[in-house]
C-alpha cells in the first residue's frame, strides 16, 4: 500500500498558492489572513476526508479518524504558517502528508486499532509572535494560555485578538487530546542528507535554541560634526555585536550557530549618528553547556560595549528551549518502516526547532527528514525532489500504521 503521488503533490501545491510572494514564496504568517486562508483550506480537506474536528484555545486544529478503540490517539502534523518570504514544504509536508495517510487509509478501508490525528500547530515559526512553536509549546504546557494570547506584533495587534479575527479561537481546552505517540514529517532544511545522498533522516534530537532581542539606546547625532570619541553610536554598537556573535559561533565551534537576523536602526538617515538599534539574535547548539557558554560571553561582552561606548543596552529572552531527545522506541519504528521500504536512511539531529519538539514534552515523538535541494530553506527556493517526498510520506504512512496499531 503506498500513497498517491499525484494528490500529494496536487495538495502541496494549492497549499502553496496561499500567500505566495513576488518571488515565488510563500508568506503566511501566523494568523494573517493568509494563514487563515490555508486553515481553511485544510479543515476542508479534513472534512472531505471525514475528520472530526476540534480547534483548541490557541487555534491548534486536530481532525480526528476514529480507530477500532476509543483509546490515546497516535498523532502526526506539523504547521502551516510561514517565515516572510519561505517555501512551501515547510511544515506544510507533515500536515499534507498526514491527511494523505488519512485518504490512503479511506481508500484501504483500514481502521487502525487506535484513533489517528492530524495536528496543525498555531504559529510554528515566531516570526510575527515569539516564541515560536508557540502553539505546540501551549498545547504541552509550557507556556500560559493567557500570556500566549497577550502577545503582541511589531504593529501592536494581540495575538488572542487576531486568533478571533480569523474565526480559529477554539473553546477545546489545550493539551485535551492525549497522544499515545507522535511523529512528525518535515524537510531536512540543511545540506547533510543531499551531501550523503540519503534519502531519509530518521531524527533522534534537535538542538536547543535561544533567541534574545537587544534594544541599544546611543544619541541621534550630526555625522559631520561629532568627534568620533563623543559619539553614542547605537549602529556601530549594533555591528559590533553581529560580528561578535558570528565570530564566537566560529572559536566555539562544535555545532555552535549564530544568527542576527533583524537590525533595525533608528532613525536610519543618511547623515545622524544611530540613536536606537534594535535586533535579534538566534544561537543554538544541540550540547547545552555549549549553549549556556555562548549566552554569557554574549552577556557580558554587552556589558563591556556598553560601558566603552557610553550606550545602554537592554537585553530581553524571547525564546530558550533545551535540546531534546526523541524516543528511541519510535526512532527504531521509523527505521524499520525506513528499511521495510528499502529507503537509505541515517540517523541524525534537527538544527531547526519543531512542534515535535514540544511533543516530545507529551508522549513519544521521534520526526522523519526528507532531504532539501541545495540545503536551503526559509527561502523560495525551498524544494525537495517528489521522490524523496514520496519516501517520506509512506515511511510516515507505514510508521503511523505500526503505531496505531499496537
Ligand atoms: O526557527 C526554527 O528553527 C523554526 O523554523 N521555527
Ligand atoms: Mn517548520
Ligand atoms: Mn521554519
Amino acid at each position: 500500500m503506498n500513497i498517491s503521488r499525484k494528490r500529494l503533490l496536487q495538495r502541496l501545491d494549492f497549499l502553496a498558492k496561499i500567500g505566495t510572494t513576488a518571488e515565488a514564496g510563500v508568506r503566511r504568517l501566523a494568523l494573517s489572513d493568509a494563514d487563515k486562508q490555508g486553515r481553511d483550506l485544510v479543515v476542508k480537506w479534513m472534512t472531505e476526508l471525514g475528520l472530526t474536528i476540534s480547534i483548541d484555545q490557541i487555534g491548534n486544529i486536530f481532525g480526528v479518524r476514529a480507530g477500532q478503540q476509543d483509546i490515546p490517539p497516535v498523532m502526526t502534523g506539523s504547521h502551516i504558517d510561514t517565515v516572510d518570504n519561505g517555501g512551501n514544504l515547510d511544515g506544510s509536508l507533515g500536515v499534507v502528508a498526514g491527511l494523505e495517510v488519512i485518504e490512503t487509509l479511506n481508500e484501504n478501508n483500514i481502521v487502525t486499532i487506535r484513533p489517528l490525528v492530524v495536528a496543525v500547530f498555531t504559529n510554528e515559526e515566531g516570526v510575527r509572535f515569539q516564541p515560536d512553536m508557540m502553539g505546540s509549546l501551549v498545547y504541552a504546557g509550557g507556556y500560559d494560555l493567557q500570556q500566549a494570547l497577550a502577545t503582541t506584533d511589531d504593529r501592536a495587534l494581540v495575538l488572542g485578538e487576531e486568533l478571533q479575527r480569523i474565526g480559529y479561537a477554539g473553546d477545546m481546552p489545550c493539551g485535551d487530546i492525549v497522544p499515545n505517540a507522535f511523529i512528525e514529517l518535515h524537510i531536512e532544511q540543511g545540506p547533510i542528507l543531499e551531501q550523503e545522498k540519503i534519502t531519509l533522516g530518521v531524527v533522534e534530537n534537535l538542538q536547543g535554541i535561544s533567541w534574545t532581542e537587544v534594544i541599544v539606546a546611543g544619541q541621534a547625532n550630526h555625522a559631520g560634526t561629532t568627534p568620533m570619541h563623543l559619539r553614542r553610536d547605537a549602529g556601530y554598537c549594533a555591528a559590533a555585536i553581529t560580528t561578535f556573535v558570528h565570530d564566537l559561533a566560529q572559536e566555539i565551534g562544535r555545532g555552535q550557530v549564530a544568527t542576527v537576523g533583524v537590525i533595525e536602526l533608528q532613525p536610519n538617515t543618511i547623515n545622524v549618528v544611530p540613536s536606537r538599534a534594535h535586533m535579534t539574535i538566534d544561537l543554538r547548539n544541540a550540547n547545552n553547556d555549549l549553549l549556556i557558554d555562548a549566552e554569557q560571553r554574549l552577556n557580558s561582552f554587552l556589558i563591556k560595549l556598553a560601558q566603552n561606548n557610553g550606550v545602554d543596552i537592554q537585553s530581553n529572552s524571547l525564546a530558550r528551549f533545551d535540546p531534546v531527545g526523541f524516543d528511541k522506541a519510535v526512532v527504531s519504528l521509523i527505521e524499520n518502516s525506513a528499511k521495510k521500504l528499502r529507503h537509505s536512511y541515517r540517523r541524525m539531529t534537527s538544527g531547526a526547532g519543531h512542534d515535535a519538539q514540544m511533543m516530545s514534552r507529551v508522549c513519544p515523538t521521534a520526526m522523519i527528514f526528507t532531504p532539501s535541494i541545495n540545503g536551503v530553506s526559509h527561502n523560495p527556493a525551498e524544494a525537495t525532489h517528489a521522490d524523496d517526498v514520496m519516501a517520506g510520506a509512506n515511511v510516515l504512512l507505514h510508521s503511523l500504521i505500526a503505531l496505531a496499531n499496537q
